[in-house]
């Protein structure tokens, strides 16, 4: 079994804000679970360096266009790490091996007869990379996203005949019911299909920054064009020596916000098809971050750096916000002052705090032991396990965390009606107290594994400091499955408190 997940690649026009951090940060969580699974998983992300607004900004900076990519890629390629999110990959566009795969795509597009030459005028809209037609405009028209006037384009370059493939492209979405998820952004891409497609240009004249198309070296391949085919040529040259396409094509998953719905849903399937590929395996579209109801976005101006927030809460506490305060696949306003909220009340307090009461009440009155107490079920997790890796398979990644959370907060419910300060008081608890201590440990393990794919930094601290074995795969989330352990110390707090909030202000 295997899981192959990607991001879109983001322009590198300017450093990563919250929304990009967003889609890495989830896709993380997705692979995480795969991987606790026991699944073979190749997650994906990186950057798209072939945009016209990428080439804008090179030249008022007064860089060459790679020298500046360059540049900038250096904090793009940090900003999974700094999430906690482990990557298999960072592609570029301008690596030689997907310019080279690139080529080597749009020709198979060409042999098969799907690319002609006509000419374009219409508008194009830089902030979008994207060819606008009238209707798409608002009556003043300017572009709906960025609410600037978009430029008026008339040169001859090259068309893919995107018109062929609309029955192909319906009898697609018509086999498979699940290709795009949610439902309703499923619904949205196959009316867009229903309502008649029309061919895009796939290149562009005279622009110089991009890959030359490998019959006609005066045009480079547009934007989309280029960035799209990331998702397959990554497999042709991540590992050295190796091609992984047949291993990872098949299960391929591709995660990205609605902003790109049509990209990934209509266009990129089509160009597959024309090209002799399998389409992806399934789509997901997740909503927009939105502060104060807005879209935080570069050209907006309400960015908020991740890296600045990560820097006061940690990476753990900004992915556990990320994914409990909007619910995943719709849009949802975020503000800054919740991730303090999430942290003191959830992180600090339901999690840090029952971790930091179990080890040291395990300390005090076990001198750091605790026993194994067979069958002793008094939090009854269930089928926790499979319920929790069911939610993160449909991508439900806020369902999947609330759930688990609802177990968290049922063992405090346990400690506090249990009152082991008590029991401990009185000799003649102590099979009652060792229960009482067992169950605590056994339902942070279980907890601990449960929350891995979320907190990967935080998860194997919890296990190391109730002596249990770090390995996570989703059968150890259950009653009864901490081992027997001696030597346990009173753990520092997981979340100490934070007293300056600055990124709150
Ligand atoms: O579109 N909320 O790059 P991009 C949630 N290069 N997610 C957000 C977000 C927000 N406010 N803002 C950005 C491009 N994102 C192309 C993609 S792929 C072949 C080429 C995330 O830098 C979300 O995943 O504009 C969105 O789809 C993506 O960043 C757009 O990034």
């Amino acid at each position: 079994m295997r899981f192959y997940l990607t991001t879109p690649i983001y322009y590198v026009n300017s450093t990563p804000h919250i929304g990009h951090a967003y889609t890495t940060a989830m896709g993380d969580v997705l692979v995480r679970h795969h991987a606790q699974r026991g699944e073979e998983t190749f997650f994906l992300t990186g950057v798209d360096e072939h945009a016209t607004k990428v080439w804008r900004v090179a030249q008022e900076q007064g860089l060459e266009p790679q020298e500046y990519a360059d540049r900038i890629a250096v904090p793009w390629r940090e900003l999974a790490p700094r999430m906690n999110a482990s990557p298999d990959f960072f592609i570029r566009t301008s690596d030689e091996g997907h310019k080279r795969f690139v080529r080597d795509f749009l020709q198979r597009m060409y042999d098969n007869g799907d690319i002609y030459q006509d000419v374009y005028a219409g508008f194009y809209c830089v902030g979008c990379e994207a060819f606008k037609s009238e209707e798409e405009l608002t009556p003043d028209g300017l572009c709906t996203i960025h609410l600037t006037k978009p430029e008026w384009i008339e040169e001859t370059n090259y068309f893919f005949r995107l018109s062929a493939y609309q029955d192909r492209l319906l009898a697609l979405y018509e086999e498979r019911p699940d290709f795009v998820l949610p439902g309703f952004r499923f619904n949205e891409a196959r009316s867009f299909i229903a309502g008649g497609l029309q061919d895009f240009s796939i290149s562009r004249a005279g622009q110089p920054w991009g890959i030359p198309l490998p019959w006609d070296e005066s045009q480079v391949a547009y934007v989309w064009a280029d960035a799209l085919i990331n998702y397959l040529s990554a497999l042709t040259y991540a590992r050295e020596g190796e091609d992984l396409r047949d291993a990872f094509w098949p299960v391929s998953h591709h995660l990205l916000a609605k902003d790109i719905l049509r990209f990934h849903c209509v266009y990129w399937p089509a160009m597959l098809l024309s090209a002799g590929y399998d389409v992806p395996k399934q789509l997901f579209v997740h909503g927009y971050l939105l502060l104060d109801d807005r879209k935080i976005s570069k050209s907006l101006g309400n960015i908020i750096d991740p890296l600045e927030l990560i820097d006061v809460y940690g990476a753990d506490a900004v992915r556990f916000w990320m994914a409990r305060a909007v619910s995943f696949g719709q849009d949802g306003s975020a503000s800054v002052t919740g991730v303090q909220e999430r942290y003191d009340s959830e992180l600090a307090n339901d999690l840090g705090n029952l971790l930091s009461r179990t080890t040291a009440m395990i300390a005090r009155y076990r001198a750091g032991a605790v026993k194994r107490v067979e069958g002793a079920k008094p939090v009854d997790f269930g089928a926790l396990g499979d319920d929790v890796a069911a939610r993160l398979d449909a991508f439900d990644i806020t369902g999947a965390l609330e759930t688990t959370w609802d177990a968290v907060r049922r063992l405090n419910q346990y400690v506090t009606a249990e009152a082991p300060w008590q029991l401990a008081k009185d000799d003649a608890n102590a099979d009652k107290l060792d229960t009482v201590l067992y169950t605590l440990v056994d339902g942070l393990t279980a907890l601990a594994v449960a929350l891995y794919a979320y907190l990967p930094e935080t998860s194997p601290k919890i296990l190391a400091a109730l002596g249990q074995s770090e390995e996570a795969t989703w059968d150890r989330v259950r009653n009864g499955v901490a081992a027997a352990v001696d030597g346990i110390e009173a753990a520092k707090p997981l979340f100490p408190r934070i007293e300056l909030p600055s990124a709150a202000a």
